[in-house]
């Protein structure tokens, strides 16, 4: 196995970011003050917004200008020191490609053609639009599309124009099978920033999640420590991942059939005795049935699904008991992969609580959240009609709206038509599987209204185009994370917008006015709500400004600590065996089923993040680019040969319903299985306005024509589309 040394990984950040001049500048930063202390150099503490993680930042002006960004040492999740994406933010800044002015459109949707208009203008026609819809079909007809904390205030006043379609591709696209699959084994999720305890864990499981990769800046700081002391690593992934090459054990698994590895793990653990018996008797329910029924489940039996042998199954089930309860097998958080990920997730949840980690120092923590009092605003009105997502609550366990039941009753018309959408900081042409679809569900809309920063493809699809106010510009809500010590931090503005850009805020308490709903906007300005929640929580908002972040109280986080021990399931513990899943006709147990086979000769399509940008938001990052301009495609170095390709040849890839993507260059390597090839999500941009990024590397959503929806909660399965590689002529 190669050994890469803690000193390299460390690098991953540094390494990256030497690349980019402003950047050169970040990573020769000192004490924050010791800048403020240079002349002509103001400070300003905020939080990050390249991604949720949210971590706390100090940004520097100097002499007017927007200087650099760097952690703030007070702030629990970034201790001091931020992501490359973070350190590049400023970038966001100085992007050509921004959004200028609020734009309507005057050709076919989809063209991109504009007219610039007044703010004033721009709301005037959404409040009209809206009002019109309201007036036809009923406020239920209007949805709400949105990603992160900035989408707070356009909520509010949605709410209270009547919307109860609101819904975020972080649920059913992302975190939310992890998040069902917890539930329904704890009676609560993993929360984010998520609750491993990866600092104190002795041995630590990845399934996929690609730490390293997945720059989660708190999350990759304790890796790389764990690295360092010499914590026990196992990694089970189809790509020898940066993370695996940190591992003691690697195990190359065939795509999709976790759920046969997870079995034979707990297999193996229940059959050796090396369970913990006093947590499971303590807090476990239905643990017999559940011994029973995984009894057939042996590494033998895993090993022609997995291929890993058996002897390697058993080892790494033998470490994981070793270093119990401080063994941490990662919930993962982008888990929407098969469509049977929900049970997935429940596997990785049991195993967890075979080695009885959930609760304890080294597995899962119990977060601890501080309250800020909520600004008295009149009541919402009450819907006439359920949300439109989940109708007949098809999907029972889906706690949270799913976007693509949003989007498909938006196709259909039913439970009732969906007329208007706005859409907050998500780009749902690359964040959805199927553009068609998406494009078939924007067809039937009165109104779409796109609030974005950048000309993003789901802007181009607009009928009026919002340009927000970067994050390094603004206010923003309130921040307080659940987390092992609460916390609240302010987001305020460092520097001025560049042109006609304004803050959410704004933007929704101004939309509110219009749509005469200025009765919840009590507040004059943003710092007036703020400081008044601070200040009605008990603590101060000058300090607030002052420091970026006030801590709260440490609260006990573990078991043996004192920390809560509740579970919120109906047999008030932890599920080995779901009587309601079993009530609603599934597993009460997951089972493994075989994924699909593509067709001969074709590649399964995965897809993963790069340390250097978020998503698909960050490519008109000049900064950014400068370190990563395209992304490539990963293809086992054998078949690389057999195709008669070499790393840098451009190739498209044609997936199985014949759609053919942008030009990518080959990464020829043997870190990756021969069934299947790899990207980083976020390239391939297709809107004319991101003329920095246009065409650059290909886009993994185009491919995904075919997804395969979770039936326990409507998340759609992203993993299963096969592409054959064509050279480029
Ligand atoms: N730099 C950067 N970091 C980010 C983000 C970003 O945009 N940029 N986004 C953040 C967000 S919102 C999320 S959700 C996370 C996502 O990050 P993760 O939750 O870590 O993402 P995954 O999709 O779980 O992991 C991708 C890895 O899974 C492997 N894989 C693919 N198929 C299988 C399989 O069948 N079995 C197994 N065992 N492994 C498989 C891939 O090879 C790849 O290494 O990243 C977060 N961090
Ligand atoms: N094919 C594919 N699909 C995926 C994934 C994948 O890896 N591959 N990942 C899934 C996951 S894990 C997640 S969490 C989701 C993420 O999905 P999204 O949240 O939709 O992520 P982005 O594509 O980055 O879109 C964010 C949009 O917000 C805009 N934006 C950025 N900052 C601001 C701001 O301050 N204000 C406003 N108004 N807009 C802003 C950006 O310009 C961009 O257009 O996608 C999911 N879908
Ligand atoms: S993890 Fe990186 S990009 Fe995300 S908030 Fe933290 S510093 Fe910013
Ligand atoms: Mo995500």
């Amino acid at each position: 196995m190669v050994q890469i040394s803690r000193r390299r990984f460390l690098k991953i950040g540094a390494g990256t970011i030497a690349a980019g001049s402003a950047l050169r500048n970040a990573a020769r930063l000192t004490e924050p003050a010791r800048a403020a202390a240079e002349s002509g150099v103001r400070t300003v503490p905020t939080f990050c917004n390249v991604c949720f993680w949210e971590c706390g930042a100090i940004a520097s002006v100097r002499d007017g200008k927007l200087w650099k960004i760097e952690g703030n040492p007070l702030d629990p999740l970034s201790h001091g020191r931020l992501c490359p994406r973070g350190t590049g933010g400023i970038g966001a800044h100085f992007d050509p490609d921004r959004l200028r002015a609020p734009l309507v459109r005057t050709s076919e949707r989809g063209e991109e053609k504009w007219r610039a208009v007044t703010w004033d203008e721009a709301l005037n026609f959404v409040a009209e639009k809206m009002q019109k819809i309201r007036n036809d079909y009923g406020p239920e007809s209007f949805a709400f599309f949105t990603h992160s904390l900035g989408g707070r205030f356009l909520r509010h006043t949605l709410r209270a124009y009547g919307v109860n379609n609101i819904a975020e591709p972080s649920f059913a696209q992302c975190r939310g099978p992890r998040d069902v699959g917890f539930t329904l084994t704890y009676g609560d999720d993993v929360s984010s920033p998520e609750r491993t305890d990866i600092e104190n864990a002795q041995c630590i499981v990845l399934i996929g999640s690609h730490l390293g990769e997945n720059m989660h800046n708190t999350q990759v700081q304790e890796f790389a420590h764990a690295v360092g002391r010499g914590a026990s690593i196992i990694v089970a992934d189809p790509r020898f991942s940066v993370a695996a090459s940190k591992a003691k054990f690697y195990l190359p698994i065939k795509p999709g059939t976790d759920i046969a590895l997870l079995l034979a793990w707990m297999n193996v653990i229940v059959r050796e005795d090396l369970y913990d018996k006093e947590y499971v008797g303590k807090y476990g329910f239905g643990f017999d049935q559940f011994a029973q029924i995984i009894q057939p489940y042996t590494p033998e039996w895993a090993y022609p699904e997995t291929g890993i042998e058996p002897e390697a199954i058993r080892a790494t089930a033998r470490e994981m008991a070793r270093y119990r309860p401080a063994t941490l097998v990662h919930p993962g958080r982008h888990s929407s992969w098969y469509g049977d990920d929900a049970q997935r997730s429940r596997a990785i949840a049991l195993l967890n609580a075979l080695l009885g980690s959930w609760g304890r120092k080294g597995g899962l923590w119990v977060p601890a959240s501080m309250s800020i009092t909520d600004y008295p605003y009149p009541p919402y009105p009450e819907p006439r009609r359920p949300a439109a997502d989940n109708p007949g609550n098809r999907y029972p366990f889906a706690d949270e709206s799913v976007s693509n039941g949003l989007r498909e009753a938006t196709i259909t018309g039913r439970p009732y038509p969906i007329k208007g959408w706005m859409v907050y900081s998500t780009n749902l042409m690359n964040s959805l599987p199927n553009q068609p679809e998406t494009i078939r569900a924007i067809q039937n809309l009165d109104l779409l209204v796109v609030v974005d920063t950048i000309p993003s493809e789901i802007a181009g699809w607009a009928d009026v185009v919002l340009p927000e106010s970067i994050y390094l510009e603004r206010h923003d809500e309130l921040h307080t994370g659940p987390f092992k010590q609460p916390y609240i931090a302010l987001r305020q503005p460092v520097v001025d917008p560049p042109a006609d850009q304004k803050p959410n805020w704004w933007i929704a308490k101004t939309l509110a006015e219009k749509l005469g709903l200025g009765a919840y906007y009590p507040w004059k300005d943003i710092e007036e709500y703020l400081a008044w929640r601070v200040k009605s929580s008990g603590y101060s908002y000058e300090q607030l400004k002052r420091d970026g972040v006030i801590l709260g109280p440490k609260q006990p986080i573990y078991f043996e600590d004192g920390a809560p021990v509740t579970f919120n399931t109906p047999s008030k513990k932890i599920e080995f065996y779901s009587v309601q899943l079993q009530r609603a006709g599934f597993d009460p147990v997951p089972q493994y089923t075989r994924p699909d086979e593509g067709p001969p000769g074709s590649y399964r399509l995965l897809y993963g993040r790069a340390p250097m940008h978020s998503f698909s938001r960050t490519q008109t990052n000049p900064l950014l680019m400068d370190l990563m301009s395209e992304n490539s495609i990963w293809l086992n170095g054998n078949e690389a040969a057999r195709l008669g390709l070499k790393s840098g040849d451009y190739v498209r890839l044609r997936n199985q319903d014949g759609v053919l993507s942008d030009r990518v260059a080959v990464k020829a390597t043997q870190r990756i299985r021969p069934d299947c090839v790899y990207m980083v999500h976020g390239f391939g941009h297709t809107s004319q306005g991101l003329r920095s990024a246009l065409h650059k590397g290909a886009s993994d959503t185009q491919l995904l024509t075919r997804y395969k929806v979770d039936p326990l909660m409507g998340g759609t399965g992203l993993h299963v589309n096969f592409v054959t590689i064509e050279p480029e002529v």
